[in-house]
């Protein structure tokens, strides 16, 4: 059976929030067929891989036409013929074709669509499920859900700086319980959240987390463990944020907004520093904008024994920017987002980089999603442990909830699930 690209295909989809996207399907020789859409963030990194859109007026300058273009007349011909099973041949293929360092002249978009689609080709040829394709045999932990289920910052029209508020259920024998853990919590907030403020209040964000009329960070935090309380899972369901702090800082003052203060980013410090001492909070993400690298040191060194720091916008699914994080030791953690770096091989290298220099990952969806679930894959694949989709709710984020219900329950008695003090190997001292 051959595993040579036969061809290789692209089209113009909607995602989540309604705006053009890649869809790339690659047929191989033998028959296999994979097809992958590229999701797209809202609050991105300067440092990510070029997102190639065709501009102009028509869909706010959001069509992909280009980039289609570029996989059905650039990529197709120099990959037809390649062996599929050669992942980085094919992709090493692409960043050739490319030639530019942050793959604008293809665009990520395009170059991801191939890269992804050959993956899925081949696993389904082989008819072998595609994180053990991508991983191995040993690839069979189910990753803990963290669950963003109020939306601030750039996801949703409420006034609260921080841009994800995560719920973790991390104390359960399963992925499954730990999903319906969650699960529960959302029911609960929502309830919580309408007899406080009405039912306009569950009005959802861009992530399917709700977008109540709040505007301090520590009445989303409160309402959070309200709802924990509430569904009976204190000390098994923990905290986690997401600032996107690029996206309140003030550049001209080296500033930050939030909660009505401007602060140093030494006062930024402090205040999260109290807000983990009071509220049971085990990761934080981007604290600071992407270039504060010092910052993020200091952070680090201060609070990285108690905590997760993910590098998100800093690193940039890097493995370039994450050796200098390594070096510089800030953040303890990546965020993983494929589209952000564009191909499989770089984004499976900068995972491994991670975990070689105890760094944890954290595979992620993009705000702006596809009903695709590759991600899901991706993380079992890698035995991550840990995975950031969404809130329970809207068709996108659930796809990827979904099929980790279907690989656990494939995976049978083999299906392994951590708390986050098992994956954190007990190094951090959060209660
Ligand atoms: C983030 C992501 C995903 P976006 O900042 O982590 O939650 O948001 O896709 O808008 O960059
Ligand atoms: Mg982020």
């Amino acid at each position: 059976m051959s595993f040579r690209i036969n061809d290789i295909r692209a089209r113009q989809i909607l995602d989540s929030r309604g705006s053009p996207t890649v869809e790339v399907t690659t047929i191989l020789e033998g028959g296999g067929k994979g097809t992958f859409s590229i999701p797209s963030g809202i609050s991105k990194s300067e440092k990510e891989a070029v997102e190639l859109r065709d501009g102009g007026k028509f869909l706010h300058g959001k069509g992909v036409l280009k980039a289609i273009r570029n996989v059905n007349t650039i990529i197709r011909p120099a990959l037809i013929g390649k062996e599929a099973l050669n992942q980085s041949l094919i992709d090493n293929t692409l960043l050739k074709l490319d030639g530019t360092p942050n793959k604008s002249r293809l665009g990520a978009n395009a170059i991801l669509g191939a890269s992804i689609s050959v993956a899925k080709a081949s696993s389904n040829q082989l008819n072998i499920p595609l994180y053990k394709y991508l991983g191995g045999i040993d690839s069979n932990l189910l990753p803990i859900p963290f669950m963003n289920i109020i939306n601030g910052g750039m996801h949703a029209g409420d006034k609260l700086s921080i841009q994800e508020f995560l719920v973790v259920p991390s104390n359960f024998s399963s992925f499954k319980e730990a999903l319906l853990a969650g699960v529960q919590i959302y029911m609960d907030l929502r309830d919580i959240l309408i007899s406080k403020y009405g039912k306009s209040s569950v009005n959802v964000g861009d992530e399917g987390g709700f977008a109540p009329p709040l505007s301090r960070t520590e009445d989303s935090l409160e309402l959070l463990l309200k709802a924990i309380e509430l569904a009976g899972y204190e000390g098994e369901a923990f905290l986690s944020i997401d600032c996107a702090a690029n996206e309140f800082y003030i550049s001209e003052e080296d500033k930050y907004a939030i909660d009505g203060m401007e602060i140093s980013p030494k006062e930024l410090i402090d205040f999260y520093g109290e807000l983990i001492s009071k509220y049971p909070i085990v990761s934080i993400e981007d604290p600071f904008q992407e270039n504060d690298w010092e910052s993020l040191s200091e952070f680090t060194r201060v609070l990285g024994s108690r905590i997760q720091i993910v590098g998100d916008d800093f690193f940039a699914s890097n493995p370039k920017l994450l050796k200098k994080g390594i070096e510089m030791k800030a953040a303890n953690a990546i965020l993983l987002k494929i589209n952000q770096i564009g191909t499989l091989t770089e984004a499976i290298e900068a995972a491994k980089l991670a975990k070689r220099n105890g760094y944890s990952v954290m595979v992620s969806h993009r705000s702006g999603e596809t009903t695709d679930s590759f991600i899901a894959d991706l993380s079992v694949s890698l035995n991550t442990g840990q995975i950031k989709a969404g809130a329970p709710a809207r068709g996108e984020r659930v796809a990827k909830y979904n099929r980790l219900l279907e690989i656990e329950e494939e995976l049978g008695s083999s299906a392994r699930f951590l708390s986050l003090h098992q994956i954190f190997n007990e190094k951090f001292f959060f209660k």
